[in-house]
């Protein structure tokens, strides 16, 4: 297996000036013709990628080569002595029909519904055609389709300029399409599908008026409507945000249900997912339809973040990443609470890149080295990487706006590197260069501080903070680095309540004093410092507050993220440190009911215990899943108790409106079924009957599903009766079904033959990825299950399986099992044979290096 290293890049020996592609679909294969019109660039033999395919003919300059004049091995054409300017054709012969990776041009769907769709980033477009497949290499394309006309949609990047009917066979069609956009490959898109088409349209700000379409199947067709919206409203967006507009006179999104990631940005020709696409008050939930949006938006934002600016090689992958998703979470929170916002995506941080960050998996956000790409989406590149592009726009406050748009004036229309990034962002005259240690150093740094206040005359005094960080040492990578970290603080007077100085403090040594002089107090009391406000860098803080400042916090914090961040610290307390729940439970009443009319989306977020999965990522050693849920499940109980009186009158405030997509309502909906849940668990004898109730006058997903839940997980009478009435209104719907498996998968008392039951299904489509991750998913979200040597072998026969046939979501789903080595005996030694047996029996690459890093541990 071979390892790749940044430090090796070379650029390429040769430029594409043009590509153009004649791809002809046939029942049982596909042919590829393509012309490469190439140009020297750097001395070096010209190399093409290739793999999966039969290479018919290889022409340069119209002279045929034949065995001999190139070399073919492990996917590498090499022409040793080519002219340095070489028309390069090749003709290659393959099968997508049984392409199951969901990679290159594969089959999607079944019957009458089969379509046949690309995914080309990162390495895809070498499973098409022979090609210098690498995102440095970027071209002019022309691509022609040719298709049975039982395929009536053919579409690829760019315009339309001309289609028909084949001379010659009235049962065939194509269409040309031209791309005026240089791009690289990973780019590229086609489908042939018959789909219908939802259209708008768009007039940028510099007067282009761009057609914008929707393709999905025509019973879906009604579901893209807020999918539309949300394309608009981000174009828009970034217009007003980053003086980015839109370049091209179409811009397609194409819906499918078999797809590995959640969306991809090909120029001019978005292939989106399903469920990241489709939204129906009565099919979707506000989570999933808000996530839409947002990846929306997403995709939206890279055609600036990705596509005109690209990346130079892989390991740059979170310039693109990293900038684009911290796009859509700014997007994200102008249509919501910023704080429930900003709540989500750090839950998410935690629960995921910190758990990867603590393990085997660690990497910096731009890794130096890897086997297979596909294993590098992560949250780290993904999450992290966006979480270094908010320090980097919190420190540059105004100057961070300029420095973009430098970023996309300099290398427009180029493939560049982190630094690149960094130097433009920098060119306004404040440095954020030294922020490169947060792209090339592994591991969640850790801050630890502290307090001390000397009062002077006056009730006025002074006030040191000390803050000190360290990371732990990764293997295989230098001895960490300080690095800067931006503290956003606001100091507190402890006896009014009142916010008496906000300050970004820079810490950038090991440790430092950060000193607050004339400092005004009411009555001379030391003030509060709340630290990490909005959670200013993505670091573990250890601040040194006692239960009552963390109350405090609770209460006066005008900062909604804080206040969720001082309950979620004293819950920590609780869990972790034994502490005895008392201070936590009035602290936590008082804020949520102070917080029920002003924001409801806040409130449900206040009464969060993090998930098992997230305590679990603080446990180092002999962690035993059922000690951790116990005390979970205590806990909740508790606090579930503690506000019985609360939660009827709550659920009684909140009657089921009709729908309306506003953050209002959708806050409403989401208290009431984070109420209904708690009453349930307070044992509140009618919550049954609210349950049901609930669910029988649902007018939208997310009523219906949160009663539908609430009466699987608290085992209602008519819990099997619910479960069959939902599977009767929706067994047509793809996403609603990847609902009702979820629910069972997560049902507390479903036991390991339970889920396998769910597993062995005919419906259980192993060619689907969002039908195996709902199941997957719930199963790997409850530790006590999966930690056990039946749940290892269910899972782990998944990911045997997938090995086989998708091996990109394989690699993802062992890598959930990457903490092994954390658990208590004798689960760490059944884990770790379960994983040294799969290692004997997997093929791909990618699986391979997955287990081979966790294994490491
Ligand atoms: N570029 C892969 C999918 C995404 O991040 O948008
Ligand atoms: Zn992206």
């Amino acid at each position: 297996i071979q390892k790749i290293y940044l430090k090796d890049y070379t650029p390429p020996s040769y430029s594409v000036e043009k590509v153009e592609l004649d791809i002809k679909l046939f029942e049982d294969h596909a042919t590829v013709d393509s012309v490469l019109t190439m140009k020297r660039q750097h001395p070096g033999d010209l190399v093409l990628l290739g793999q999966n395919m039969e290479l018919l003919a290889i022409s340069i300059n119209d002279e045929a080569l034949v065995e001999g004049d190139y070399q073919l091995d492990e996917g590498q054409l090499t022409v040793s002595d080519a002219p340095d300017d070489a028309v390069v054709k090749i003709c290659v012969h393959h099968q997508p029909q049984k392409n199951t990776e969901l990679e290159g041009l594969y089959i999607a769907g079944e019957g009458d519904e089969v379509m046949f769709v690309t995914q080309c980033e990162p390495e895809g477009f070498r499973k098409i055609t022979y090609y210098p497949d690498r995102p440095d290499v970027l071209s002019v394309f022309t691509t022609r389709l040719e298709a049975d006309k039982k395929f009536p949609t053919l579409l690829a990047n760019g315009d339309l300029i001309e289609s028909g009917e084949v001379a010659g066979d009235s049962n065939r069609h194509y269409a040309i399409w031209h791309d005026v956009s240089k791009k690289p490959s990973y780019l590229f898109a086609c489908v042939f599908a018959n789909l219908a088409v939802l259209e708008d349209s768009y007039t940028t700000i510099e007067g282009r008026d761009v057609k914008l379409q929707i393709y999905a199947k025509a019973y879906d067709i009604d579901k893209c409507h807020v999918a539309m919206q949300a394309l608009k409203d981000s174009m828009h967006w970034d217009e007003v945000n980053y003086g980015r507009a839109y370049d091209l006179d179409r811009y397609m999104i194409v819906a499918v249900s078999q797809f590995n990631m959640g969306a991809m940005e090909n120029k001019g020709l978005n292939i989106f997912n399903t469920s990241c696409v489709l939204s129906s008050p009565e099919t979707t939930t506000d989570a999933r339809s808000f996530s839409v949006k947002s990846i929306i938006a997403h995709e939206y934002f890279h055609n600036w973040t990705g596509n005109r600016v690209t990346c130079r090689d892989w390991f740059q992958l979170c310039l693109k990443e990293g900038l684009t998703v911290y796009r859509d979470q700014s997007f994200s929170a102008d249509h919501q609470s910023p704080a429930v916002q900003r709540i989500d995506d750090v839950s998410m941080l935690r629960a995921y890149q910190f758990t990867e960050d603590a393990g085997p998996l660690s990497h910096p956000p731009r890794p130096s080295s890897f086997v297979e790409i596909n294993n590098f989406y992560t949250t780290t590149v993904y999450e992290k990487g966006a979480e270094v592009v908010r320090m980097l726009a919190n420190t540059l406050g105004e100057e961070y706006r300029q420095g973009t748009d430098t970023y996309f004036e300099r290398y427009d229309g180029q493939a560049v590197t982190v630094e690149d990034w960094l130097s433009a962002l920098s060119a306004q005259g404040k440095s954020v260069e030294h922020f490169i240690d947060w792209y090339t150093q592994p591991g969640t740094p850790e801050v630890s501080g502290h307090q001390s206040f000397e009062l002077g005359e006056g009730n006025v005094g002074k006030l040191t903070v000390t803050l000190s960080q360290k990371t732990r040492q990764v293997e295989g990578y230098e001895a960490p680095k300080a690095l800067p970290i931006p503290v956003a603080t606001a100091l507190f007077d402890r006896s009014s309540g009142e916010l008496i100085e906000e300050r970004l403090l820079m810490l950038e040594k090991e440790t430092q004093d950060f000193v607050f002089d004339n400092v005004s107090t009411v009555e001379g009391v030391e003030p509060i410092v709340s630290v990490l406000r909005d959670f200013s860098a993505p670091v573990q803080m250890k601040y040194q507050y006692s239960e009552a400042d963390l109350a405090f916090l609770l209460a006066h914090e005008t900062n909604g993220f804080n206040q969720w961040q001082s309950a979620q610290a004293l819950v920590n307390k609780i869990l972790l440190q034994n502490n005895e729940p008392d201070v936590y439970l009035q602290a936590v009443k008082k804020a949520f009911l102070s917080l029920v009319q002003e924001d409801a989306m806040l409130a449900a977020r206040i009464l969060d215990i993090p998930a098992e999965r997230e305590l679990a990522s603080a446990v180092n050693s002999d962690y035993q899943p059922s000690i951790m849920k116990q005390k979970r499940d205590q806990l909740k109980a508790n606090l579930a108790q503690y506000m019985l009186d609360d939660w009827q009158q709550v659920y009684q405030q909140l009657p089921i409106e009709d729908y309306e997509d506003t953050p209002q309502a959708r806050g409403k909906r989401a208290l009431r079924n984070v109420v209904l849940d708690m009453a349930l668990t307070a044992g509140v004898e009618e919550a049954h009957d609210w349950a049901y109730e609930q669910y029988q006058t649902a007018r939208c997903m997310t009523e219906r599903l949160g009663a539908l839940s609430a009466m699987v997980n608290y085992e209602h009478p008519q819990k099997q009766a619910v479960l069959d009435d939902f599977y009767q209104r929706f067994n047509k719907e793809a996403l609603v079904m990847d609902l009702w498996f979820s629910v069972q998968a997560g049902d507390e008392t479903a036991s390991i033959a339970d889920i396998a039951a769910l597993i062995e299904r005919k419906d259980f489509d192993w060619g689907t990825p969002n039908r195996i991750r709902a199941v997957v998913g719930s199963f790997a979200a409850q530790p006590t299950k999966l930690w056990t040597k039946e749940g290892l072998q269910t899972y782990i026969a998944v990911v045997k399986k997938l090995d086989e046939t998708n091996p990109v979501l394989a690699s993802r789903l062992l890598q959930t099992l990457s903490r092994w080595y954390t658990l208590v005996e004798p689960v760490r030694t059944e884990a770790k044979q379960q994983l040294q047996h799969l290692s004997k029996q997997v093929k791909s690459k990618n699986v391979t290096e997955s287990l081979h890093t966790i294994l490491k541990a």
